[in-house]
């Protein structure tokens, strides 16, 4: 363990990519300006659901302070900005036909002319969890009609459409859904997330079903009318938790718990259009046990397969963590879930330091494992690591001097490196999450993720670089760890 863990001198290949990412209703505020829509996580936020009853209402006010934020990228030497655009801020219902929020549309074209004149390339969410409310009331949005194409796949290809149409000229960068995973589990399985849809035995699957068959029709509506003219690139942003097995015996086990995380999207997507062969077979005998007629993992049809498969220009990776899995195989469960379905137990080794967040342990060297999972199993893609990072709590005594952030991106973003230079894995960029202090989710603001601190007490919402910015610069102005620099003498140091 010594040796993996060793500190790695090198450099990013030339054109590596360094960014940081957003998301709108983390960021944005000015949830009700113009004609913006109510989003599912508008409507969550108001019934006071969250955490110290937060809500996205101002948030960081990127809205009006988006000038700000690109002059901190600007200021560290950032090439890249990820920010997601809000459906309902653009459709207030979600549906072109019932109008468009001209400002809104505006909004996103100065942001978009502010970065290119800073030279900074825009890459561009289509959907980070903020669903207009109205397709979740007239649609039950993602389970609308889970077996047929139906109406949420062609609302979501029209809005795509009209976001090429508007932004494609200037955007090359295209990211339809940002973690499935989590909109299909937390939003529509478990249902503490937006929109709270409670159904944990076939709940995700159905979401699941619609988003994959709604990004591959984004895909297509670019390949067909987009791509010769603007010459972008479309993908997926996946998230995974890297599953380590806790004895050689759990090792099947392990993989299972990948194949249905990363798997469950990542398979129909870059593999064969197709669940991974373990799902489908592990969801048939549970169906067997329980007396279903049909598995609770829908299935595609053959031309929706053939629509599906190949459709990621490149591979978008959110990572955090790791667990350590154990075999759980197989004893038949009252209520399936999700959970139950992997027959897998999780847990963390005593030895791993903890986050802010609950579920964020700091492992490193869990992310080369995974950056090598997937290009072994998906064909060596271009990937993409579009969020990383680490949260501190609000009350921390050493907010601004993030020590613990630090080491946490010194370390990710080496082992990052060994996947790169020693393992050959095709990384092409790496994201901190976030550039800001920002709406985190059902915490609040109680969790802080952000290179720079704001102070959510503040009207202005002033922001204020972390120690960790300012590492964060002299990595990328190094991309890397150069043999013989101050800084990497300076990583040494601390290693
Ligand atoms: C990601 N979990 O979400 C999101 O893409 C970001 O919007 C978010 O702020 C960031 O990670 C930090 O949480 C996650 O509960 C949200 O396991 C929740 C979980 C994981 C990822």
């Amino acid at each position: 363990d010594k040796e993996r863990d060793a500190l790695l001198k090198g450099t990013f290949p030339q054109d590596f990519i360094w960014s940081s990412a957003t998301a709108a209703y983390q960021i944005e505020g000015a949830w009700n300006v113009s004609d913006k829509g109510p989003s599912v996580w508008d409507t969550l936020a108001h019934q006071g659901r969250v955490y110290n009853q937060d809500t996205g209402d101002v948030a960081c006010d990127s809205y009006h302070k988006y000038p700000e934020d690109v002059a901190l990228m600007k200021q560290m030497g950032l090439k890249y900005y990820r920010f997601s655009i809000s459906w309902p801020r653009i459709f207030p219902t979600g549906e072109q036909q019932d109008g468009v929020n001209q400002d809104g549309v505006d909004y996103y074209n100065r942001l978009i002319d502010e970065l290119i004149v800073n030279d900074i390339q825009p890459m561009v969410t289509l959907f980070h969890w903020d669903l207009p409310q109205v397709l979740q009331d007239r649609y039950g949005g993602f389970l609308n009609n889970h077996t047929n194409t139906t109406v949420i796949h062609d609302l979501f290809g029209d809005y795509a459409r009209f976001l090429y149409q508007n932004y494609g000229d200037r955007v090359k960068y295209w990211i339809t859904f940002n973690e499935p995973w989590i909109t299909a589990w937390l939003g529509y399985g478990i249902g503490n997330f937006a929109p709270q849809h409670n159904e944990p035995a076939e709940g995700q699957y159905k979401a699941a079903h619609n988003i994959i068959l709604s990004h591959a029709k984004a895909y297509h509506i670019y390949d067909d009318e987009f791509r010769a003219a603007q010459g972008g690139q479309v993908g997926i942003t996946l998230n995974c938790d890297w599953g380590t097995p806790k004895t050689p015996a759990d090792a099947d086990a392990a993989l299972r718990y990948v194949q249905f995380f990363l798997g469950w999207f990542a398979h129909p997507i870059y593999k064969n259009g197709d669940y991974p062969e373990v799902m489908k077979t592990t969801m048939a005998r549970k169906a067997q046990e329980e007396g279903r007629t049909t598995s609770r993992l829908p299935e595609f049809t053959p031309e929706q397969k053939l629509s599906i498969s190949g459709t990621g220009d490149f591979f978008g990776l959110n990572h955090y963590t790791t667990v350590e899995v154990t075999d759980a195989c197989c004893t038949p469960i009252e209520n399936p879930n999700y959970d139950t379905d992997k027959d897998v137990g999780t847990g963390h080794a005593p030895d791993w330091p903890r986050a802010a967040s609950s579920w964020l342990y700091v492992v490193p060297w869990g992310i080369r494992n995974l950056l090598g999972f997937i290009k072994e199993e998906y064909g060596d893609p271009e990937i993409y690591v579009t969020e990383n990072g680490r949260s501190d709590h609000d009350q921390d005594p050493a907010i601004m001097m993030d020590m613990e952030r630090i080491c946490y991106y010194m370390m990710y973003t080496n082992e990052v490196m060994k996947a790169s230079n020693m393992d050959n894995v095709k990384v092409k960029a790496y994201t901190a999450w976030s550039l800001l202090d920002n709406f985190e989710w059902l915490s609040g603001y109680s969790e802080r993720f952000g290179l720079h601190y704001v102070d959510f007490n503040d009207p202005t919402r002033t922001r204020y670089p972390k120690a960790s910015s300012v590492f964060f610069k002299q990595l990328v102005r190094n991309n890397g760890y150069p043999e013989g620099s101050e800084f990497t003498k300076y990583v040494e140091n601390m290693w």
